[in-house]
């Protein structure tokens, strides 16, 4: 890794270097960019983003929608050695209160979807920069204006490796977000150890992300990664529904399809799932939460497509444990991503013997100095470039990582512990389930296990199916583990990011 360092310089410029300047960067709903032109773009937006006041170090907000301005922004900020951080589209102006104050960015970035929320949000006391077809008000500065008047070049900032380039947010399912500081060097070593040593992506390659942008998961493999080889990624604003996804399948045919488990189940459980040609695609990656070997399962027999599971986070930056697309284990996370060292340990620290469940520790160049603004949080999660992640893992001889849930989700019932997980994983087998999730009710000081099933369109959830899946579960884990309680629902909460909302999830009644 050199000393000096520029995310944008290393993802986009280094494809101008090498004479790639036609070939396509990225394709919207609107056009698709060459990388000759998105680097025009990076340049104006980094001229206007430097009128506004951004200096190197200084922090811009991204409050924009997945397409072309989300992308040149982002680039346009690492080139004048900026740090970002982005923000979902569709949160409340509250939310958006609470990473003004967080983040105390020197510009936010919004366009037409998020500019009325964000106003509310700033009150006046933040400094806006309006992308896009947004009447600016008093005290605001458009984007498109300021850009125009860039000149030829824009230096790049002589940044170092060991920079500050990226927060990345946690997904706040456990308490208020916190950014992950991370430094330039990190999206490289990412690249080279996981996109290209696991996933070995190359210039053909084209990535259409299911989450959003501002999930770094779905960013790094759609608008990074793919760049770093001089391949495509697609962008697209809407949310991401099964029909829609099929759509842009259909009409763009990616290679690598950046997925989570919520929509391979959807797009698994649509009415036309069997008439889709998903032919174009050599691997779906599946992250964010882990994969239920059953639901992993029916997506082999709906469409063939190899599935690339592994478990990231903000904190390590990226994907750790992965699938190998040649060697994948249905119903593990895969082996150690290389270049990483993943441990499971037991209470003392020592590491457990393979088979015991205990507390995955993960070592590598990624993971995040600190979690900003909080000391305390961060020595008990970091030592060194060791993450402490709280999740429950085992391993077998062959080095296969297997989830077992968060150590702090674990439920007591009838004195035995119960990983909601396990019991969730199993439920998703059943033919009729689309969704589900598994929590711990307290009643007189006892802990009964109620499930939550999202059903099968055309399915109604009777008394009689919610027995039937109590006895599924009871015919496939032991006696214990079978719900108690089953509580049909049309929807699961979920977070910002797509993952299952625990905390939300128990305030349900
Ligand atoms: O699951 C996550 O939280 C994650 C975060 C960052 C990058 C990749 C992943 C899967």
């Amino acid at each position: 890794m050199p000393e000096d360092l520029n995310v944008a310089t290393y993802f986009i410029d280094r494809n101008l270097d090498a004479g790639l300047g036609d070939r396509t960067a990225l394709i919207t709903p609107g056009g698709t960019l060459t990388y000759a032109e998105l680097a025009d773009r990076v340049r104006g937006v980094a001229h206007a983003l430097r009128s506004v006041g951004v200096s190197a170090g200084g922090r811009v907000l991204l409050a924009l929608s997945d397409g072309v301005e989300f992308v040149a922004t982002w680039y346009a900020a690492q080139r004048i050695g900026a740090v970002t951080a982005e923000v979902y589209t569709f949160l409340p102006a509250k939310d958006y209160e609470y990473y003004l104050d967080y983040v105390r960015p020197r510009v936010v970035v919004v366009d037409a979807v998020t500019v009325d929320r964000m106003r509310e949000a700033a009150g006046g006391r933040h400094r806006l920069l309006v992308a896009g077809d947004v009447e600016p008000r008093d005290g605001e500065f458009t984007l498109a204006e300021l850009a125009a008047g860039a000149p030829e070049t824009v230096e790049a900032a002589p940044t170092t490796r060991d920079d500050v380039a990226i927060w990345k947010f946690t997904t706040g399912s456990t308490g208020a977000p916190k950014a992950c500081v991370h430094t330039v060097a990190t999206p490289v070593i990412s690249h080279l150890s996981y996109a290209r040593g696991v996933l070995d992506l190359g210039p053909r390659d084209v990535v259409l992300p299911v989450p959003k942008l501002f999930f770094g998961y779905a960013r790094d493999l759609a608008a990074l990664y793919p760049f770093g080889v001089g391949g495509a990624g697609i962008a697209f604003p809407e949310r991401s529904t099964a029909d829609r996804i099929f759509e842009l399948i259909a009409r763009h045919r990616p290679t690598i399809l950046v997925n989570v488990p919520t929509m391979m189940s959807a797009m698994v459980a649509h009415p036309d799932a069997s008439s889709q040609d998903l032919s174009c695609l050599r691997l779906t990656t599946s992250a964010g939460e882990a994969l239920p070997a059953e639901l992993h399962r029916k997506w082999d027999e709906t469409f063939g497509v190899p599935v690339v599971d592994g478990i990231g986070s903000s904190e390590a930056y990226h994907i750790y444990i992965s699938n190998r697309p040649d060697a994948a284990r249905r119903g593990t996370c895969g082996q150690a991503v290389p270049g990483y060292l993943a441990r499971v340990v037991d209470d003392e620290g020592a590491e457990a013997p393979d088979g015991q469940v205990g507390t995955l520790e993960v070592t590598g160049g990624t993971v995040a100095l600190e979690y900003h603004g909080d000391a305390e949080k961060s020595a008990a999660t970091f030592r060194g470039r060791t993450v402490h992640t709280g999740d429950l893992f085992s391993r077998d001889a062959d080095g296969y990582f297997t989830y077992h849930g968060r150590a702090d989700d674990l439920l007591k019932v009838g004195g035995i512990w119960v990983a909601p997980s396990e019991i969730e994983h199993c439920l998703i087998g059943h033919p009729d389930v689309v969704e589900c999730a598994v929590t711990g009710q307290e009643t007189d000081g006892l802990v009964r296990t109620r499930a939550y099933v999202v059903a099968r369109e055309g399915v109604t959830g009777t008394p009689e199916l919610g027995q039937a899946l109590r006895d599924y579960v009871g015919e496939r884990l032991s006696g214990h583990k079978r719900p108690q309680e089953i509580v049909f629902t049309d929807w699961l909460p979920r977070t910002t990011n797509g993952k299952l909302d625990r905390r939300a999830l128990r305030t349900l009644s």
